[in-house]
């Protein structure tokens, strides 16, 4: 009797650590989450929260560190999902801009003039071309958990007021590489160079480059552009959302319970910094106030103004739906047509 119970025993105890959950030591020290952004502003304060609930939710079990201004990527922002993809960023709160390279349907977003408010744009995300979406980006190894946002673009520069397509006639501005905005701004009648968002922010000091277009709250207040911006126009000529979202390496190596909790949290901190990246726009002129106050000049445009805009845009529209999908493309506007 006695001679049996001690393999026995011993059998017992190993099938017990065989179907054990992984447990927290099995977990590595650190978990990495990419931005390409400080952590001032919305997006940057978002992830230092997601950092911190993870870390209480799973009692220390998930320890995100976050590598602001794109030290993962060692500054080139396209690189990024590459990274989530291998699972050297274990997370990742990435603009679509950045992952088009990989992903050329996320240039959804970045259509020229195609998204009227965020009514429109919560509807598209909240249907059926959001979900196909985010199937897409997780067919490519990456999973996305929520919709979080940098906000409609708008273009700044250090030489004059745009009210017109002609204002912007030869200006040097500063794009993301993603080969939509280099069209969108050559169809302009401007000069557009891609540079990496680090680079870029000393071009502007120097003055090699005149302009760039980015949003309001999450990126021209943080970075205080105005120091070498001076006129603003808000044209929202296209969203940038910003999806958080996990390595399927990183995923798959947590317990189903773990997995909710960085679901949860991750859906919760995208509805926050969704809030944090529309307030003083959607609800109020506080940031644009904010800018004035600053000393830059921004420009507002009426329906005649944008239509303008609209229709020198018109070809680089047109050449982008095949390249997203008309599919994709044909379901998104069918949703938008019914916000307005
Ligand atoms: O580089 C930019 O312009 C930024 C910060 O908006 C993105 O990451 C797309």
């Amino acid at each position: 009797m006695r001679r049996l119970l001690v393999p026995v025993l011993v059998l017992a105890l190993g099938l017990l650590v065989a179907v054990a959950p992984v447990a927290a030591q099995q977990y590595k020290l650190e978990f990495k989450n990419s931005l390409v952004v400080g952590p001032s502003g919305p997006w940057g304060e978002a992830a230092i929260k997601f950092a911190e609930l993870l870390k209480e939710r799973t009692q220390g079990r998930i320890n995100v560190k976050n590598y602001f201004a794109g030290q993962l990527f060692a500054g080139k922002q396209t690189n990024e999902f590459t990274l989530l993809n291998q699972g050297v960023a274990d997370f990742a709160f990435g603009s679509t801009i950045n992952w088009s390279p990989q992903v050329k349907e996320l240039n959804l977003f970045a259509m020229p003039f195609m998204y009227p408010s965020y009514k429109a744009l919560d509807a598209v995300q909240g249907g059926e071309p959001g979900q196909r979406l985010f199937k897409i980006i997780e067919s490519k190894g990456v999973i996305p958990l929520a919709w979080a946002e940098n906000g409609f673009r708008q273009i700044t520069n250090s030489k004059r007021a745009v009210r017109k397509p002609e204002d912007l006639k030869d200006l040097k501005i500063r794009v993301v590489g993603s080969p939509i905005f280099i069209d969108t701004f050559r169809a302009l009648g401007a000069n557009p160079v891609n540079m990496n968002w680090g680079e870029a922010q000393q071009a502007f000091q120097q003055g090699t480059v005149d302009g760039q277009e980015n949003p309001v709250v999450s990126v021209i207040i943080p970075f205080k552009l105005w120091t070498s911006q001076k006129h603003l126009t808000a044209w929202h000529y296209a969203i940038d959302p910003v999806i958080i979202a996990v390595s399927k390496l990183t995923w798959d190596g947590l317990t189903p319970a773990d997995r909710e909790i960085v679901r949860k949290t991750a859906v919760e901190m995208a509805a926050w910094e969704k809030a944090g990246a529309r307030k003083g726009l959607a609800d109020s002129t506080a940031a644009y106030d904010e800018l004035r106050k600053n000393g830059m000049d921004v420009v507002t445009l009426t329906p005649a103004d944008l239509a303008a805009f609209r229709e020198k845009t018109k070809p680089v529209y047109d050449k982008w739906v095949t390249e997203v999908g008309a599919d994709l493309v044909k379901s998104a506007e069918a949703i938008i047509a019914k916000t307005k």
